[in-house]
């Protein structure tokens, strides 16, 4: 399935860029959008528009070749259809460029918006504008002729791409739903939004080098690269992400004996991400923090395990680098947190942080009394991009009866009949229930207890004196004293 050389890095712009480490190869991202201005550092949700380019349109720069014009709309016209319609949008091969956009953004912290306009400025250098033209801006010419580069993309903050017009058989097999075209697409928009070249013999990566049509879509590797410049979908719910108690993500109702989880489309293995698989978070650095909220109608004992998750592959981002071994599962020591909403003012119930690298954090049995929002946060110890799973369980909470001290005859209520049992039990070792504080034979600290808590009663709420009218207590009272008079004269 692989074509050597097929997808070529053409550079628009030169500009120096680094390997990371972490794995995959990303160039950096974008310093200001059309709809952003100014960016902040990597890591963040961003939002690009994209726009399509009118035929005619000058393309100065085309890797070997000289600047040409605009062919798009004529070339894909010819290979899948919509000549003559008046609108992009309304031909055939706009869904396949928008689903590869749409792609990309609902697995990361990028939204990428269609612009309606292009106003056909020479391609490369014109920043995006709203309502004038896209941050990353598409069109078509012929970059080498047939075979080596598919397209290209400049180097941010240009990001405009060129797919190869002269590849018309590639493009137009319409296999796996254009494949071959959204693949090509979907690579360079990786490029566009700051992503470089990984390649690997262990893992299937998209932003590779070389095309691969053995999988649909961006793959974990990919992926890391998204999060680590924009951070996880998740991340979309406010504009600086869930990094607040206000702004957590919602993850809704939590049932007795139901659960939620995050994060469970990472591969435990090599297979491919598939193109309808979206549920994929992570910590990107030391400034992630995500936070989560679900609310629980009633008590709950709830079981919090936070998973750090992924393989380890080898990669490299040049061709003659030697691969590097990446465990992505180990880039960030993760931390886990449970709070109690409480209005705004989140308390801290419970905290797990003291398992290692690439080991799970868990808070078991976690008993919550109150109805109402709670909050999950989740962060890391690295500048490392961490996927991870979140699961959330809630199970009954098994609450011991409250403790009715003198309540001897366990009826709810501390009266005349429990002295009558402790009269009967006198001097035995007969457990005597609702007696803690003086276990083992009946005696005379029984009674003081009784006594002390005489006119008690068990409520749903817990333990309360008896409200009653002053007169019905001072009967009470005197038959109290009159009984013990009697056990004093036994
Ligand atoms: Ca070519
Ligand atoms: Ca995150
Ligand atoms: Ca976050
Ligand atoms: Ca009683
Ligand atoms: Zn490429």
């Amino acid at each position: 399935m692989h074509q050597p050389l097929r997808f070529a890095f053409l550079l628009s712009a030169l500009l120096g860029a680094v390997p990371d480490a972490a794995g995959f190869f990303a160039n950096g991202s974008w310093p200001a959008t059309a709809v952003d201005g100014p960016t902040p550092a990597s890591g963040v949700p961003i939002t690009l528009t994209w726009s399509i380019v009118a035929d005619g349109v000058p393309i100065p720069s085309l890797g070997p070749s000289p600047g040409r014009a605009n062919n798009l709309a004529a070339v894909f016209d010819g290979l899948i259809g919509g000549s003559g319609v008046p609108d992009v949008v309304d031909k055939p091969w706009f869904a396949l460029i928008e689903d590869s956009f749409d792609r990309w953004a609902e697995l990361s912290g990028v939204t990428l918006l269609y612009e309606p306009n292009d106003d056909g400025q020479p391609l490369g250098a014109a920043p995006g504008v709203p309502g004038v033209r896209g941050d990353i801006r598409l069109a078509g010419a012929s970059i080498d002729g047939v075979g080596t580069a598919l397209g290209q993309s400049g180097y941010l903050p240009d990001g405009d791409i060129t797919l190869d017009t002269s590849e018309a058989a590639y493009f137009g097999d319409p296999t796996d739903d254009y494949l071959r075209f959204r693949h090509t697409l979907m690579h360079e928009i990786g490029h566009s939004l700051g992503l470089g070249h990984t390649e690997s013999f262990n893992a299937l990566v998209l932003m590779s080098p070389t095309a691969s049509t053995a999988f649909d879509g961006p793959q974990f590797d990919d992926l890391r690269g998204a999060h680590q410049l924009y951070g996880d979908a998740y991340e979309k719910q406010a504009a600086a992400g869930n990094n607040a108690p206000g702004s957590a993500t919602p993850l809704g109702a939590l049932a007795i004996g139901g659960s939620l989880q995050i994060g469970g489309d990472v591969p435990a293995s090599s297979a491919p991400i598939g193109p309808q698989q979206t549920d994929f978070v992570s910590i990107t650095n030391q400034s992630d923090e995500d936070y989560f909220a679900f609310t629980i109608a009633e008590p709950a004992s709830v079981d919090l395990t936070l998973t750090p998750v992924g393989r380890t592959y080898s990669e490299r981002s040049n061709p003659s680098d030697l691969y590097t071994t990446v465990n992505s599962a180990r880039q960030s020591d993760l931390s886990l947190q449970l709070y109690r909403a409480a209005g705004g003012t989140p308390v801290l119930l419970a905290t797990a942080a003291a398992a290692g690298l690439g080991v799970a954090e868990s808070l078991l049995g976690v008993e919550l009394s109150l109805p109402g929002e709670y909050l999950v946060r989740v962060a890391g110890g690295a500048d490392s991009v961490q996927f991870y799973s979140l699961a959330i369980a809630a199970e009954a909470v098994v609450i011991d009866p409250p403790t009715l001290v003198g309540d001897f005859n366990q009826d709810g209520l501390v009266d005349a009949a429990d002295y009558s049992v402790w009269r009967d039990l006198l001097g035995t070792s007969t457990p005597l229930a609702n007696a803690p504080d003086s276990p083992g034979i009946v005696d005379q600290a029984d009674y003081q207890s009784w006594r002390t808590a005489f006119g008690g009663r068990l409520e749903a709420a817990g333990v309360t004196p008896v409200p009653e009218p002053a007169s019905v207590t001072f009967c009470i009272v005197v038959a109290a004293l009159t009984y013990v008079r009697r056990t004093a004269w036994l």
